[in-house]
């Protein structure tokens, strides 16, 4: 047994007890009330889910298993040379709750290395897939071609899997499953856009590798890194991870339950935002050229809200304040992109936007997201703004992954929220009406 997987058992055991006993004592305290505005307007603001892996704070952000972005950034082991942390070094912490030691992240990467190797069928399916095929829904069809391997479903179907044991076909999924996602990426990547195929290096990391097998250059390792471990987990609310969560409820394994994740991507207003800020910026770009100025700019966005359209790139459903996320992306902008010309947009509307979208008081959060210059520099790289939210899908793996395997060492039911409809709505609050 290796020594990360005594690890996890040690902590599944503990973890269980705690919870247990925690439920016992708490489970009928109330944590709030819900207004009908809420049930109508996409539960913004209702706790009703649960994971121990993140938490968003509205002002601070996203704090990862009691870390700030700041905190990971600094604190978590990095490869020789780099600036950014393993990606493994993330996974562990989300799955784990520790940070982990170097010795500890090259267990990790020992373990994905063993367990990367894609079956030939992929290659294949994706080969023959028509070239119009968008490449995240080919990233989601080559995961779900793989889930007759999962060690989770095979134990299901031969009545092995318990309560107690259940996690433990989910983790040799999660662990079988997460390096295969970069391979088939890059795989995509090549094809789509470069016609040729890939080359790995086991010496790499993750992020190093996904880079390299692309065949994009440094300091992009460096950028993956990062983007890969600021999008890994964002308290598992957002469509995609709690897409994941939803579906590996029903006790489904860990291949079916991530490619509705990746497939929950798609919209616009959540993985697809990337290529609309991204858009939006080149728009301005092409239109203006290097006459944008701050007062060119208020005047557009003005115009863009008076017409009722949104500014792409500002926003969130849960912050109040600037996103670490975004901070985190645009010091990296500063030191690698100062003369891009896109970046020197987006740095001039960081500087104005702001302010015209305060006075929208129905605008709960003026500042930029943590997709509003993620196009930018992977752009800056050379890649098609097609193929930002494989990008996406290979962070959010890292933590919805974790989470997937904490739901089943746990014993988190399947999810059933109730319905109502409008008479039963006016009917409990006929009274107060
Ligand atoms: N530009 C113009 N109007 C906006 C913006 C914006 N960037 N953000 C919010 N609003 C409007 C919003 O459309 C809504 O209007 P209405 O009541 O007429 O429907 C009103 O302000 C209240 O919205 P909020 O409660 O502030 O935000 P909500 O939680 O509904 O939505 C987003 C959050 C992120 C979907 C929203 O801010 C948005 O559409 N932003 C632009 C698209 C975008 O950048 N998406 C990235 C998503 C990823 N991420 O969040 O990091
Ligand atoms: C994300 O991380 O996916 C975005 O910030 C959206 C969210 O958390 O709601």
């Amino acid at each position: 047994m290796s020594r990360f997987f005594e690890k996890i058992k040690s902590i599944v055991e503990i973890k269980r007890e705690e919870f247990n006993l925690f439920l016992q004592q708490y489970k009928n305290i109330k944590i709030g009330e819900i207004k009908i505005s809420q049930i109508i307007n996409g539960m913004r603001g209702l706790k009703v889910l649960f994971t121990d892996l993140s938490s968003v704070d509205p002002e601070k952000g996203i704090i990862w298993r009691g870390y700030t972005v700041d905190e990971v950034l600094q604190k978590l082991p990095k490869p020789p040379l780099s600036k950014m942390p393993y990606v493994e070094a993330q996974f562990y912490l989300l799955i784990t709750g520790d940070i982990p030691s170097e010795t500890e992240v090259r267990e990790i990467i020992d373990i994905f290395n063993e367990r990367r190797k894609l079956p030939d069928y992929v290659y294949n399916i994706l080969k023959t897939m028509p070239k119009e095929t968008d490449p995240n829904i080919m990233l989601s069809v080559a995961i779900n071609s793989m889930q007759h391997e999962s060690v989770f479903a095979k134990a299901y179907q031969k009545g092995k899997v318990t309560k107690y044991n259940a996690w433990e076909y989910m983790l040799e999924d999660v662990l079988n499953l997460l390096p295969k996602i970069s391979i088939i990426s890059a795989f995509i990547y090549r094809l789509k856009y470069k016609n040729m195929f890939i080359k790995e290096d086991d010496s790499l990391d993750l992020g190093g590798n996904l880079a390299y097998m692309m065949g994009i250059k440094q300091p992009y390792d460096e950028f993956l890194r990062l983007y890969m471990i600021l999008l890994s987990d964002h308290e598992n609310g957002n469509v995609s991870a709690h897409t994941t969560h939803l579906v590996a409820s029903a006790l489904a394994d860990a291949y079916c339950s991530i490619s509705a994740g990746i497939n929950g991507l798609s919209g616009p207003l959540h993985g697809g935002a990337i290529r609309e800020s991204f858009n939006w910026f080149m728009n301005l770009y092409q239109q203006k050229k290097n006459q944008l100025t701050k007062e060119i700019l208020e005047q557009i966005c003005v115009d863009m809200l008076n017409k009722g359209l949104v500014i792409p790139g500002y926003g969130h459903a849960v912050l109040r304040n600037k996103d670490p996320r975004f901070l985190a992306q645009m010091k990296f902008g500063e030191e690698y992109l100062k003369n891009d010309e896109l970046f020197k947009i987006a740095r001039l509307a960081f500087d104005t936007i702001p302010h015209i979208l305060k006075k929208h008081t129905k605008i709960k959060n003026p500042w930029p997201n943590v997709d509003n210059i993620s196009g930018i520099i992977h752009s800056h790289y050379g890649i098609d703004k097609n193929f930002f939210t494989v990008l996406f899908s290979n962070s959010i793996a890292v933590g919805s992954l974790a989470n997937i395997f904490w739901d089943r060492a746990l014993n988190l039911p399947i999810e059933r929220p109730k319905s109502v409809t409008i008479s039963q709505l006016f009917e409990l609050n006929k009274t107060r009406i």
